[in-house]
């Protein structure tokens, strides 16, 4: 087995090994955990660092002074990084038509004001990272809400928000977190492309990237790997949560690459060499079925499937085998730009090309791709 060790940048959100494991048709299966525990338990299987709801840090201790006290001098016990902050806006009663988004306009200022007061603590904390997923933004009818003055609302809080970040000069960044559904029928800002596409719109859009999370692109059927390489090249990859999943069901939350796990072997490989220095963030789900060993184990089990694939990722890389057949395969000429330095439309035009002998000609993915199925299965 390999050890995680702090350089990974591991990190673990409070409300996953926190969670009780509540569903639509359940009571919780476990206790509520003391996030004290959670940090010391993080820090001893290897982790980096922690993230956090607001209420997340409420978990056994109602008073909000006492619980942030123990909850920072867990941290500063441990050494773990604050890596992420977000605010709960989807639990109470009073988001149940959304937080910025809401009809209500009382309830979108209480939420602004919800979001201020958990920034300032934040930043206290040394989050550089804050979070914004909003799983009651949407609704169930088209009748319901003006999506066009939804995003209006949605624009209008992150630009005050973002404003009061800079304002207070805080090192601290926004991530938006897609999700196409749950627990709304439709929530706004359904995918990554959806969410770049809002962020273009913002005013202080630079300080504005993306959390993409592996189950929530799959469970609309779309390709993790592709989302992520884009927010990569558009410079908006802030953070990632990764799990796993199983294609367009409900969101499973299942362990890193407990899901598809060839996306995900693509999805290391990706992030090891594409450019991304963040946070490696689990946002997982421990498993209804678990008692406290099991969240611990599954805990580890996030980490050592990444490592696990990180391994295998290299051995493909490094392999002469490999290289060949992306060499046979041209992977290596979509990095050559299409025109030449100068180029004109009359150089352009006067190229010989026979497109009938280029017609014919194979790319061999299928054997390249073969050579990826047995680097993740460990034959190579
Ligand atoms: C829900 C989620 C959220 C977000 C979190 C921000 C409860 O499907 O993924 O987790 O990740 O609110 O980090
Ligand atoms: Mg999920
Ligand atoms: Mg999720
Ligand atoms: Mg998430």
């Amino acid at each position: 087995t390999l050890a995680p060790t702090p350089e990974d940048r591991f990190s673990f959100g409070l409300w996953t090994v926190g969670y009780q494991e509540r569903d639509p048709f359940g009571e919780a299966t476990r206790p509520p955990l003391d996030p004290v525990e959670s940090v010391h338990r993080l820090a001893e299987l290897g982790a980096w660092g922690v993230s956090y709801h607001d209420d997340d840090l409420l978990a056994v201790e109602p008073d909000r002074n006492k619980a942030i006290a123990a909850f920072r001098k867990a941290v500063d016990e441990t050494g773990l990084v604050v890596s992420e902050a977000t605010t709960n806006l989807f639990k109470h009663p009073v988001f149940k038509d959304g937080a910025f988004t809401s009809n209500d306009r009382d309830v979108r200022r209480y939420a602004i004001r919800k979001v201020l007061r958990n920034i300032d603590l934040a930043a206290e904390l040394g989050a550089k990272i804050y979070v914004f997923w909003g799983g009651r933004e949407g609704a169930e009818t088209d009748a319901a809400k003006d999506v066009r003055d939804a995003l209006e609302r949605y624009k209008e809080a992150l630009d005050f928000l973002a404003a009061y970040v800079k304002d207070q000069q805080y090192d601290m960044r926004f991530a938006l977190e897609p999700k196409p559904n749950e627990p709304r029928g439709d929530i706004l800002l359904p995918t990554i492309g959806h969410a770049l596409g809002f962020i273009s719109m913002l005013e202080h859009g630079d300080m504005v990237g993306l959390n993409p999370e592996v189950g929530h692109e799959q469970m609309a059927g779309l390709n993790f790997v592709h989302g992520v390489a884009q927010a990569l090249w558009q410079g908006k990859l802030f953070h990632i949560d990764l799990n796993g999943q199983h294609g367009p069901k409900y969101d499973q939350d299942l362990v890193f690459g407990h899901g598809d796990v060839k996306s995900a072997f693509f999805l290391v490989d990706l992030l090891e060499n594409g450019g991304y220095d963040g946070p490696r963030h689990f946002d997982y789900k421990p498993g209804r079925t678990e008692d406290i060993s099991g969240v611990w184990a599954s805990a580890a089990a996030n980490m050592q499937a990444y490592l696990l694939l990180r391994e295998r990722s290299r051995a493909y890389r490094a392999d002469p085998a490999v290289q060949e057949a992306l060499r046979a395969s041209r992977a290596d000429q979509i990095a050559v730009p299409t025109l030449a330095p100068g180029e004109t439309v009359e150089s352009l035009r006067a190229d010989e090309f026979d497109a009938d002998a280029a017609g014919e000609r194979g790319y061999h993915f299928r054997a390249l791709d073969q050579l990826a199925i047995e680097h993740l299965l460990g034959a190579r």
